[in-house]
């Protein structure tokens, strides 16, 4: 009987989840039709460029999820059904410091890690977590109530979870099985039908949607897909075209004329959905809650610690002339700070450190007897080696931040008087049971194993 392996398993979650959200949010599907519109046109205007950061097939399928949940056990509970889909957490976000947001959240992306998984299927998930611990956001009688709520619900059937384990164990499941967990595992993050308690809703709306989203209810559900597209800016355009009312930024790095770097990503904003609510006599009416969104995004290559640096002092820079400037287009001023900060070139990217690549000896370097010139800069720029660009896999806290932060109705409350509780990567780690893995040491790992693989080839030493 044929078994089905971690990454098909990770390829049909992501396919079905994907049907699923089309379904309950048909603009979603708008959003992907467009999606793939731009990135066909790209392909045929661009040619075997536009496949420079990722094949036309993979950039096709590629989304990203986002789900919140409310304890470190559900969060443990959640590294489980992703660990089954060969997804690791990547990364900490701390989302209650970036920008002036009041997010009580902490969060992980969920994600493959190595090349060929990533090419396989490269579906991740941004995954938060509440901090009914962080008294800046809720006081003590409030956050017993919440953890007490938050304690007495099941998100996921134990029989899922069971499934998730032996996917695991095994590396694979046989069909049926496959099946049967995939079910599950779709419809834990389907929109649940159970009226939501309208009063006990409002009071943690007061301190944020965001924790009214989570700690609100009694389940958990997909809050937005993100397809990825080759040419943002085009996709805004066309969006808006359509009438769909976009957010007003495209967060992240601007449009300008150098490489793609990192990610950027727009969305358009949450759309009111009926909820059925139980008011405080018992019965039960129809409401509707702005909870679920539309994203779109576009990577780039990863930058090294020393690129990120310089991307967030860039960023520094712009907030502060568009606070002098304030009539100037900000788009406008983050592209002329990038045109004067940032090497135009991936070679100059590659030669200066700045950004993760892999190399190869190319195929028509000097085969005169020559030695190869010490230094990746040169090697690049005498014809010896060529340069592959790694795409950026994660995200970005601020522009998470962001996309939190331009789908919400209120702005919340946050008593910045109080000292935050210590929620870090290791708290983190230690709340799910596994590594949260450092995304540079990822990339930094896949370009040293190639450098090391192209010293052997060339027979350099000290490159
Ligand atoms: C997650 C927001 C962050 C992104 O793409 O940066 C995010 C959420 O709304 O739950 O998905
Ligand atoms: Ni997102």
């Amino acid at each position: 009987m044929s078994t089905i392996s971690q990454w098909q398993l990770r390829a049909a979650f992501a396919a079905r989840l994907s049907e699923m959200y089309g379904q309950e949010v048909p603009a979603y599907t708008t959003l992907v039709d467009v999606s793939r519109e731009v990135n066909e046109d790209v392909l045929r205007a661009r040619g075997a460029d536009a496949e420079r950061l990722g094949s036309i097939g993979r950039v096709t399928a590629e989304r990203h999820g986002a789900i919140r949940v409310g304890t470190p056990r559900e969060l443990r509970q959640v590294a489980r059904i992703f660990g089954a889909l060969g997804m690791h957490p990547v990364g900490f976000y701390d989302l209650r410091e970036a920008a002036a947001s009041a997010v009580p959240v902490v969060s992980t992306a969920f994600r493959p890690v190595d090349g060929e998984e990533l090419a396989r299927n490269p579906f991740r998930v941004f995954t938060s977590m509440l901090t009914p611990a962080d008294p800046r956001f809720f006081d003590a009688e409030l956050r017993s109530r919440l953890e007490a709520f938050l304690a007495d619900r099941e998100l996921f059937p134990p029989e899922l979870l069971a499934l998730a384990d032996r996917a695991t164990a095994e590396g694979e499941l046989p069909q049926q099985e496959a099946e049967r967990f995939l079910h599950l595992a779709v419809r834990a993050f389907e929109l649940s039908a159970e009226p939501v308690d309208r009063t006990w809703y409002e009071t943690l709306e007061r301190i944020s949607a965001v924790a009214a989203d989570i700690g609100g209810v009694r389940s958990t559900h997909i809050n937005h897909l993100t397809p990825r597209v080759l040419d943002i800016d085009e996709l805004y355009r066309r969006m808006t075209d359509r009438g769909i009312e976009m957010i007003d930024t495209i967060q992240g790095p601007p449009a300008w004329t150098g490489p793609d770097v990192l990610l950027r990503q727009t969305s358009f904003r949450a759309l009111a959905e009926p909820r059925a609510m139980r008011t405080p006599d018992g019965s039960v009416i129809s409401g509707a809650l702005r909870v679920r969104f539309g994203e779109v995004e576009a990577r780039g290559i990863a930058l090294t610690r020393e690129g990120r640096a310089l991307y967030d002092e860039l960023l520094g820079h712009i907030d502060e002339q568009a606070s002098r400037n304030p009539s100037e287009p900000r788009g406008e001023i983050a592209r002329a700070v990038w045109e004067r900060h940032l090497p135009g070139s991936e070679q100059e990217l590659a030669a200066r450190g700045l950004a993760y690549f892999t190399y190869q000896p190319s195929p028509d370097r000097p085969r005169d007897g020559s030695r190869p010139p010490v230094g990746i800069g040169e090697l690049l720029r005498q014809g010896w080696v060529r340069a592959e660009p790694i795409v950026y896999e994660d995200f970005l806290p601020r522009s998470a931040a962001g996309i939190f932060q331009s789908n919400l109705s209120g702005e919340g409350t946050r008593h910045s008087d109080q000292q935050g509780t210590a929620y870090d990567a290791d708290w983190l780690s230690g709340a799910i049971g596994r590594d949260v893995l450092d995304p540079f040491a990822l990339y930094e790992q896949q370009q040293n194993d190639s450098l090391a693989h192209l010293a052997r080839e060339l027979g350099l030493t000290g490159t």
